[in-house]
């Protein structure tokens, strides 16, 4: 789906390791590094400054690897993803794998390694509030979102006013929606957002109740999830016309993974 730049064995001399001894001694650690992005505009302009410039890269890779030290390879891959996602705008994904030579376990290994893949998600928000100032509320939420390390706020809809939806008599809502792009998975997505909530003095009283600021996930990239704390898609985003017309505003073709429609016509359909 991506193309692929490639740095393989770059040797870094390191103090990794879950020993003393390999913390102060130090010894060699091997990365293999793939960027996942699209060339196509620097395979056709020939201009660096559309591509990522891999000595940029490695440096990088050495520069983080003797300054951030851990006890595990699984923990040095996993910060060295994230920094390079976050450091490179056009990088889609980055695969990171570590090899340890002669790791000290006292057998005669040749080495072992770590390799993860890691990528940017396109996440969905729903924001909603019936209490209080609801736009400070929407705009509090929108920031707190942006401020989460490993989220960018891509597009936001505009606030519209809305009836409440499920039965509880209350005051009306001011709801929108948001393209979030994230490093974070639906579940830490989940928390940070509940946090956000917590933040905004949300007070979980009545199920549907009135709320200073609601945060749900829609969607997550083509993701179904069936959990006891997260169902997605959004359980009842077909059913609600305040979670899908701002969602048509950001993304009219974006498609339920599971019901394979889009987002217009979801809407449409509710408005029968
Ligand atoms: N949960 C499961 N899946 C998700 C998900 N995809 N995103 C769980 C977020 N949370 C998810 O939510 C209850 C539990 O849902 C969470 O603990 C989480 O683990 P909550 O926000 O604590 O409680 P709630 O908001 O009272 O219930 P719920 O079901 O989230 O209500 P909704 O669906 O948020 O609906 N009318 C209008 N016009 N506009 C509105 O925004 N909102 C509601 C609340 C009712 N009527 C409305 C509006
Ligand atoms: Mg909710």
């Amino acid at each position: 789906m991506y193309d692929e730049i490639k740095i393989t064995d770059l040797e870094v001399f390191a103090n990794h390791g879950v020993f003393p001894e390999e913390n102060t001694l130090g010894q060699k650690f091997v990365f293999t590094i793939k960027l996942y992005i699209n060339t196509r505009l620097a395979g056709k302009t020939d201009e660096l400054d559309d591509s990522i410039n891999y000595g940029d890269v490695a440096s990088f890779v050495t520069e983080h690897t003797k300054t951030h030290t851990v006890k595990l390879l699984e923990a040095a891959a996993e910060e060295l993803a994230e920094a390079m996602l976050l450091r490179y705008e056009i990088v889609k994904g980055v695969s990171v794998e570590i090899k340890k030579p002669w790791a000290p376990i006292g057998l005669p290994l040749r080495e072992a390694s770590v390799k993860i893949e890691r990528f940017w998600h396109k996440a969905y928000v729903a924001i909603g509030s019936n209490m209080g100032d609801k736009k400070a509320y929407l705009d509090f939420g929108i920031k707190s979102i942006g401020e989460i390390k490993g989220c960018r706020v891509v597009k936001v809809s505009d606030y519209i006013t809305t009836e409440p939806y499920g039965g509880v008599e209350q005051d009306e809502f001011l709801n929108g929606a948001l393209l979030v792009d994230t490093l974070l998975s639906p579940k830490e997505l989940l928390g940070e957002l509940q946090r956000i909530e917590l933040e905004a003095h949300r007070e979980r009283k009545v199920h549907w109740g009135p709320r200073t600021l609601d945060l749900d996930i829609i969607m997550y990239d083509d993701c179904i999830v069936e959990d006891e704390n997260l169902t997605i898609p959004h359980i009842e985003m077909h059913k609600r016309d305040f979670v899908l017309k701002p969602l048509a505003q950001i993304s009219p073709y974006l498609r339920h993974p599971a019901l394979n429609k889009t987002v217009m016509q979801l809407l449409e359909e509710l408005k029968g």
